[in-house]
């Protein structure tokens, strides 16, 4: 096992990591930006180094810093966490070179899933199902045709992007020339690969996705499901497990091709496949995060695992110990995400100091955090402060505890959404569990 791992990354995601290393006997080392030399984690970890000025650029994402604190702390092994170079196959690549475990999947993996075309034809060389559309457009005209075979509307998807950037729902036959050119040179300016390809776009769907777990002994294992179809804009809002509309023969076939998709690309660590779920109950594979998600914590309250722990774990070498018949999926775990932005100015970030705090607590709530009393929210980086995340044996008990964590949690200072989240939780698409990616921006036209 690792006797001192560092953590490349910040706020909720990096206390989270640095706890569980702490309940393991784990040394910690923080990196931090001069932006951020009050933060939680900094406080928190064992040894803490300042690599760099505010911008991302020259602090998060500055590889070779974040490699050198580690070669001269003496550190076994790097947590990247989520975002920032959680999916970047070159660091992983890097900690290879120099020796050092990355906590994931091994780079070329990470390399291959990026590339969400290639993705999708693996998926469905495999026999995972994916929605009707065309491998890389190399021809407009003949992709055109091909769309009106499918019929419209079709997504127009950059194999670079992912996670909602780079995508063109197109509507019309009209549109569709300009909306592959426009996708393609933003993907090209934005990623460095003008890759594009196109899907049928899929309406009234369902954003489902599956946890794996894979250690480096071969064993595959799915924790289960997460409902994560509250989206704004791309971003996830709530999250639940489990999705209260899949039929448990479709969780199963859902379970079975996750778990053979990972297989099939030869994974390693934590790992989530997202699919598309339709209204008839069939489901398609969207793309492969090879990374711990946002998320975790519903599936950590469903299943009873540590998941950051086994990640730590798998990285050292040590088997998984669960099997799939081990797996019981057992209550409902809702999770909503606190933003510190203004709900209603058009989800302005608010940032600034937080004056007052009082965080809810009672059975089976928990809330992720870096904030405190008096802590400054730094103006440079996402604006996630903190996930409320909550377990009951009955759906509709979870969303009442829900509800009244979100009314006893207190940050004064700055603007949130968690009055917001309340008002969604209350909606009858939420109660039936029928809601889908688009109810979001329908309700918030309303919303005042
Ligand atoms: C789709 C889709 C419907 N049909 N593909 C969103 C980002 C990335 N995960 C792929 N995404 C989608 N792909 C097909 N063929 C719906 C989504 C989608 C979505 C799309 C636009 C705006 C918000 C969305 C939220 C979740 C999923």
């Amino acid at each position: 096992m690792f006797s001192k791992i560092l953590i490349a990354n910040r706020g909720e995601i990096a206390v989270r990591i640095i706890r569980a290393c702490n309940e393991m006997g784990i040394r910690t080392v923080a990196v931090y930006s001069e932006a951020d030399a009050q933060a939680l984690h900094v406080n928190l970890a064992d040894e803490s180094y300042c690599i760099g000025p505010a911008l991302l650029k020259d602090s998060y994402l500055n590889m070779t810093a974040i490699i050198d604190v580690a070669i001269a702390t003496g550190c076994q092994a790097i947590h990247p966490g989520y975002g920032l170079l959680s999916e970047n196959p070159r660091f992983a690549e890097l900690c290879e070179k120099c020796n050092i475990k990355f906590i994931g999947p091994h780079w070329s993996v990470i390399a291959r899933m990026g590339d969400k075309d290639e993705a999708r034809r693996t998926m469905k060389a495999a026999g995972v199902p994916v929605v009707p559309g065309l491998d890389e457009i190399t021809d407009v005209a003949a992709a055109k045709k091909f769309a009106a075979e499918i019929g419209y509307p079709v997504i127009v998807k950059a194999a670079a992007g992912g996670g909602g950037r780079g995508i063109r729902i197109v509507w019309k036959e009209e549109d569709f020339e300009t909306a592959v050119q426009t996708a393609s040179a933003e993907a090209q300016s934005a990623f460095g690969n003008g890759k594009v390809y196109l899907e049928k776009y899929l309406t009234d769907v369902k954003h489902v996705e599956m946890q794996i777990v894979a250690d480096e002994q071969g064993n595959v294992v799915c924790l289960g499901e997460r409902d994560c179809s509250m989206q704004r804009k791309n971003q996830k809002l709530i999250e639940e497990s489990p999705c209260v509309v899949l039929k448990p023969e479709t969780r199963e076939e859902m379970m079975r091709c996750a778990v053979l998709a990972a297989k099939t690309v030869g994974y390693t660590n934590l790992g989530t496949i997202e699919f598309l779920l339709d209204k008839q109950g069939k489901f398609y594979f969207m793309e492969m995060n090879t990374r711990l998600q946002v998320e975790h914590p519903v599936t950590e309250y469903v299943t009873g695992i540590d998941v950051v722990k086994w990640q730590i774990r798998i990285a050292a070498g040590i088997e998984f110990i669960y099997k799939q018949e081990d797996i019981r999926l057992r209550g409902c775990a809702i999770e909503c995400r606190i933003n510190s932005e203004d709900a209603r100015n058009n989800f302005r970030p608010s940032c600034g100091q937080i004056r007052f705090m009082h965080i809810p607590g009672g059975p089976w709530v928990r809330f992720d955090t870096a904030i405190y009393q008096d802590y400054v929210i730094p103006p440079y980086y996402d604006s996630m402060i903190g996930k409320l995340i909550v377990y009951a044996r009955e759906r509709t008990e979870a969303i009442r505890k829900m509800q009244a964590a979100l009314c006893e949690l207190v940050i004064d200072g700055v603007h949130t959404n968690a009055e917001l989240s309340g008002d969604i939780l209350a909606q009858p698409e939420f109660k039936d569990g029928t809601y889908c990616t688009n109810f979001l921006e329908k309700f918030l036209k309303d919303y005042r």
